[in-house]
């Protein structure tokens, strides 16, 4: 079995260890979504990681859901994208970018003409994000038409599409944590009655045609897919998850993707449950190619994931966050720097390219 610090074959990349850098919201871009100047040395710190993975990434205007998120839509997104790429590459490191539609979890104040955000229901969420006065409530959302959904596969197509012009080594989907994505593939969230709702082959239909429209531009090994089968953040649920998440992972399966992404447990709660953790072994055991856990592992846990066969890599994000080094110091049994959480979003260096790496 597979130690941390062994190499992976991804595609044509062959990453330095299986540390991966998970996607975190960092709420440091400028308003019209170009990355912030300080975001390649965020970046270059970390390119120790076997995979960095960005912060999710709208694809489109009305993919947008909080105050100072990136975009790769707009050409200058696309430059400044491409600068950070390169000094990720000439330090050494492999990065994906993560592609990213909120959907309901958005208000109408960060939206084109201040729309109302899209949704696969017209169901208002019970959740918060930020906006220029701080945190309020979300929009209510609109159901996506038909046309609505086409024009959504088109905007994954060609934000896939500027990731690769910006030099990008992959990408990611991000189906997890309640967004545009997870909102089709979950029955809390996904009442529609064509073929997008009703039974799970239909709520996964809008995830494997993303997949699909992505695949026109990269070659399948270098794309990623993230999910959440039991995180409740943003107000999701799901009468089965089980059944849910087995159809996703069958579907998913055909398309000899790079890996697959599970976050087994939400953000801030203390621990897995016994639950979280035998529904990602399953889906563990269905999935054909790389499965990348995320959720709370420190150096000890994940080592034991990996032998055990329960993953092929483990994505770090607080440790990540707050340690640039971080294979290096799981590697020695080093002492790790503290993640603060008042510098998670927005703000400046501080506790964001502050943190110092092992001297
Ligand atoms: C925290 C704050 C805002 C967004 C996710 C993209 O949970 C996020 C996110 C996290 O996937």
């Amino acid at each position: 079995m597979a130690n941390l610090f062994e190499p992976v074959q991804l595609g044509s990349l062959v990453l330095a260890n299986r540390v991966f850098m998970a996607p975190m919201t960092r709420i440091r871009a400028h308003a019209d979504g170009v990355p912030g100047e300080l975001a390649a040395t965020y970046y270059a710190q970390r390119a120790s990681a076997g995979l960095i993975v960005t912060e999710a990434t709208q694809i489109s205007p009305m993919g947008k859901g909080y105050i100072n998120t990136p975009g790769i839509h707009s050409p200058e997104q696309v430059r400044a994208w491409s600068r950070i790429v390169e000094s990720v590459h000439k330090s050494g490191g492999r990065i994906f970018l993560q592609l990213w539609h909120v959907g309901r979890i958005s208000h109408s104040s960060l939206l084109p003409n201040h729309a109302q955000p899209v949704a696969p229901s017209a169901i208002r969420a019970n959740s918060r994000t930020f906006i220029a006065t701080g945190s309020v409530e979300v929009s209510e959302p609109v159901a996506l038409t038909a046309s609505g959904i086409k024009e959504t596969l088109d905007d994954y197509r060609r934000a896939a599409s500027n990731a690769k012009e910006a030099g990008f080594d992959g990408v990611e989907i991000h189906a997890a944590n309640g967004y545009l994505i997870d909102q089709f593939l979950r029955t809390g969230s996904n009442r529609r009655t064509d073929e997008y709702g009703g039974v799970a082959s239909n709520r996964v239909r809008f995830l494997t045609e993303t997949v699909e429209r992505v695949l026109e531009v990269w070659d399948s090994r270098h794309v990623g897919v993230r999910i959440s089968p039991t995180v409740d953040f943003n107000d999701m649920t799901d009468d089965n998850p089980l059944e849910t998440f087995s159809v996703t992972v069958a579907r998913l399966n055909g398309y000899g993707l790079g890996y697959l992404h599970v976050v087994e447990r939400a953000q801030d709660s203390k621990g897995s449950s016994e639950e979280d953790l035998a529904l990602s072994a399953h889906l563990r055991t269905l999935w054909k190619d790389l499965y990348v856990v995320n959720g709370g592992y420190d150096g000890l846990r994940g080592e034991e994931a990996l032998r055990t066969g329960h993953a092929d890599a483990v994505a770090y994000a607080r440790a990540f966050l707050a340690n640039p080094d971080l294979p290096r110091r799981l590697q020695l049994g080093a002492a790790l720097n503290e993640p603060d959480p008042t510098t998670f979003y927005g703000g400046d260096a501080a506790g964001y390219t502050s943190y110092p790496a092992l001297s």
